[in-house]
């Protein structure tokens, strides 16, 4: 992944536009700029050249901008030649170029090489580039704030400031471990139980803004299940705003998985619509519910809807739902055909959460349940965007400050064991960042880049 040839990419979406942006990264580009235009060009200017083929016919007149190392996107030097935007126009480019360049090494870019050359010359960090995916992909205004907010490194140096005081923490105790005599005040001297119990609060408050900056990036997988003909495609419905599943009073009129994707409050929600649970002989449904049960295991939320008067048999089916979850896996209760209660029923049901897809009854409510579980603090001052991983390398950062935590308390023979916690919480942080890395892990993160990033 780290190979050190020049490399060539378009840059721009496939498809007929205006301009194509075709990039080229390496670490002198001057014997390729020359190959091309017969001259050096100055650097951030933007030149309007002819680019020729081979017999001398011109291919496009376009912008070339020649950025020199490390003043770039990538660190390198970069050469950026906006051509017109024709498909088949960029691949003749794509080719002139790696003819003109074969002696220097020119090679097509792998998805998400340019960033990560941009990572290795210390231009962004790995959260950083992370973010510069994050901005591309993402599907909602406050999502394109979020990652804006982490690619500026809002996130990263949250990270670091909370290295800076682990790191502070560590040198006075490892200093203290040096002088045995001393240990015994040390605790107490270096307000060490304090200054831990501050390391903590920040982690905490990174935690909580990670996991709403994973909800703004990745929304919420948000399956409905239930028994047959108790309202779940009308849910989806009436959620959605329109008719994208099918109803009818027929009990197993969901075969497949109906998908829509809709904004609560600008967190996505991805609604599956199930076939409805049961036991049956016909192969079609039975292929159906085995689909509903694999959605149902990879749910963030499940909402388990019954109706009104068919609750037989529902509590089993509940039991069997709670036993096929991930133990993280919420689950929200909800009666449908709240419509055709009498006022005394709905009395009773009073701490039930009763809805009516037919009538929009108690939708609202619905929402804001949804918003609560899956954790939404509403929209947020300087919210970022996050990902699994950084939560992961979060919440273990968090273990081993509880850890540590515990050794503090201990008292001062455990000093050792607590400045070793203090030091692999510190690792963990600094994976987020990329400043610790398990080797493998690069490798995944830039190859789910898009190319030309
Ligand atoms: N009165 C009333 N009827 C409803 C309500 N929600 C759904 N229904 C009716 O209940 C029947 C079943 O609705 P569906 O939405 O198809 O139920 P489902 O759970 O998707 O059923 P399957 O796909 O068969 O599992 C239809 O006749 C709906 O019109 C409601 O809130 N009130
Ligand atoms: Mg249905």
């Amino acid at each position: 992944m780290t190979r050190k040839l020049p490399i060539i990419a378009v840059a721009t979406a496939p498809g007929k536009a205006g301009v194509g942006v075709i990039r080229i990264s390496g670490q002198n580009l001057n014997a390729i700029t020359a190959a091309l235009f017969q001259k050096k060009l100055a650097p951030r200017q933007a030149n309007l050249l002819t680019l020729r083929d081979a017999a001398g016919q011109v291919i496009d007149q376009l912008i070339a901008i020649h950025f020199v190392a490390p003043a770039s996107f990538t660190g390198e030097d970069v050469l950026e030649l906006q051509c017109h935007g024709g498909p088949q126009l960029l691949e003749l480019v794509m080719k002139r170029c790696l003819e003109l360049g074969k002696d220097e090494g020119l090679v097509i870019a792998e998805p998400g090489e340019f960033t990560l050359r941009a990572y290795l010359n210390n231009k962004i960090d790995l959260a950083q580039a992370e973010a510069i995916a994050d901005l591309i992909d993402a599907q909602s205004e406050a999502a394109v704030r979020g990652a804006a907010r982490s690619l500026q490194g809002e996130f990263s140096n949250d990270i670091n400031d909370l290295i800076e005081e682990i790191t502070q923490l560590r040198i006075l105790v490892e200093s203290t471990l040096d002088f045995p005599e001393e240990e015994i005040e040390f605790l107490e001297s270096a307000q060490a139980r304090q200054r831990l119990s501050a390391v903590k609060a920040k982690l905490q408050a990174l935690r909580e803004g990670a996991k709403q900056g994973k909800i703004l990036r990745d929304g919420v997988q948000l399956v409905l299940a239930g028994a047959p003909n108790v309202g779940k495609s009308s849910l989806l419905n009436r959620l959605a705003g329109e008719e994208v599943a099918i109803v009818t009073p027929i009990a197993g009129t969901t075969r497949d998985r109906v998908k829509e994707s809709i904004s609560i409050e600008g967190v996505p929600m991805h609604i599956i619509d199930t076939a409805g649970l049961r036991e049956t002989a016909d192969v079609v449904e039975a292929k159906g519910i085995e689909r509903s049960w694999d959605a149902i295991r990879l749910a963030d939320l499940v909402i388990f809807l019954s109706d009104t008067h068919s609750n037989q048999g529902q509590d089993d089916l509940k039991e069997q739902i709670l036993a096929a979850l991930p133990s993280k896996c919420p689950v929200l209760e909800v009666l449908n055909k709240a419509d055709l209660l009498d006022q005394s029923s709905k009395a009773e049901l009073k701490d039930t959460l009763l809805i009516s897809a037919k009538t929009g009854d108690g939708i609202e409510a619905l929402k804001q349940k949804i918003l609560e579980i899956v954790g939404w603090g509403g929209p947020q001052e300087g919210a970022i965007v996050a990902r699994r991983r950084h939560l992961d390398c979060l919440e273990r950062a968090a273990e081993h400050i509880a850890k540590s935590e515990e050794f503090a308390a201990n008292g001062n023979n455990s000093l050792e064991l607590f400045a070793e916690e203090l030091s692999l919480a510190q690792g963990r942080l600094g994976e987020i960042t990329g400043k610790l890395l398990p080797d493998d892990l690069l490798g995944k993160i830039f190859s789910q880049f898009c190319i030309g990033k």
